[in-house]
């Protein structure tokens, strides 16, 4: 974090909030505290002329009401979504994009039809290998305009989860989490989760649209293609301990035994493990892990219990997941700031 970020930054920082990290008590993130991240401006949506067209490659195209779509069989799925740029903050050299230090992250129940369902309704004609996500929001990037679309292999989807949620912990889509529609796919990052959904279109190339093929890539330079961002790497995060002071955030504990809890998810697999430090890296030793209660696609809670002894400290945690991956120390730098998983590090002092 050497170089300042510029009010241009800041502007972004102020539309797109982050979790406050205090917020990883709840379980589920009460709505208003999930983090946001929103490339253009929040699309105004009629639910009453709203449709969602299911076309392209399919037998049967489909033009459906939100009533459409209430009225069918629903799935709630607890998931914990995060932004592929989470960490952008501390990578060097400075990357500018939207300025995240750690905390783009939420965990959320999400009602709606499993994407699987409604495509096995519209039936995948052969030949079609993705399915393109249009959203309703409309900008420019990279001086292209565009409205927001990703897709996704057709394989995968099938094979998943994903879910068209028009609820989120028990309530209608707010206007910013993307109302009346949107996709949610479990374990991999937020940006494959289209809001303010209006068009599915089956397609036989892979599509090569603005957030596909420029956006969401780790690329070392800016003319080769590089490989596609995909599901979320293994993180853990902590509560930071004790009290902060106002501006700087810095973190004041009472001498004694200090519980330090936290959250770790994983996309690629689950959780096995959180090691916390309270020597920088040094050394480390295991927390104890809480019970996958909000089932495989939610973080799981950790804690430890650490002696706090008066003087400066620095806590670090580190998770590894079910594949073998486990987060560095240090971040990774690549062109977009993508996939930076590397350990928290939170500095205290402790008190007598
Ligand atoms: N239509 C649309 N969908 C979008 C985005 C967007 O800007 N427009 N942002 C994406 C990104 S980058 C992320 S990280 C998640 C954030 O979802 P949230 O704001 O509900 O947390 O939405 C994704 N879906
Ligand atoms: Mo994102």
């Amino acid at each position: 974090m050497s170089e300042l970020i510029s009010v241009e930054e800041l502007q972004l920082a102020a539309r797109n909030h982050a979790l406050p990290l205090e917020a990883l008590r709840w379980n589920v993130t009460p709505i208003g505290l999930h983090y946001l991240l929103i490339h253009y401006d929040i699309p105004e949506v009629d639910p009453i002329a709203w449709r969602l067209e299911v076309g392209g490659l399919v037998e049967r195209s489909l033009s459906l009401s939100l009533d459409d779509l209430r009225t069918r069989a629903s799935v709630e799925l607890a998931v914990t979504m995060e932004c592929a740029g989470n960490g952008r903050v501390h990578v060097e050299p400075h990357v500018v994009s939207q300025p995240w230090l750690l905390e783009a992250v939420g965990t959320a129940r999400w009602r709606g039809v499993r994407v699987a369902e409604l495509l096995a309704e519209a039936g995948v004609s052969n030949g079609a290998s993705e399915a393109v996500f249009s959203g309703l929001d409309r900008g420019v990037e990279g001086g292209e305009e565009q409205f927001y679309e990703r897709s996704l292999p057709v394989k995968v989807l099938l094979g998943s989860d994903a879910v068209l949620a028009y609820e989120v912990n028990g309530v209608p889509l707010p206007p910013q989490h993307g109302f009346p529609l949107r996709l949610v796919v479990p374990g991999w990052y937020g940006m494959t989760s289209v809001k303010w959904l209006a068009r599915i279109m089956l397609v036989a190339e892979p599509f090569a649209g603005y957030q596909m093929r420029h956006s969401y890539r780790v690329r070392y330079e800016e003319d080769e293609p590089g490989e596609p961002v995909t599901t979320i790497a293994p993180r853990s995060l902590m509560i930071p301990p004790g009290i902060p002071e106002f501006t700087s955030r810095a973190r004041v504990v009472e001498a004694g035994q200090c519980v330090v809890e936290g959250r770790a998810w994983s996309g690629a697999a689950e959780i096995v493990a959180v090691d916390v430090s309270a020597d920088g890296g040094a050394t480390w030793a295991a927390a104890e892990l809480g019970d996958p209660g909000l089932g495989r696609w939610a973080w799981r809670s950790w804690r430890f219990t650490w002696a706090a002894e008066p003087g400066e400290h620095q806590l670090c945690c580190r998770a590894r997941d079910a594949a073998g991956n486990e987060q560095p120390l240090e971040p990774a730098w690549n062109l977009g700031g993508y996939v930076n998983n590397a350990v928290q590090r939170v500095t205290v002092t402790v008190i007598d």
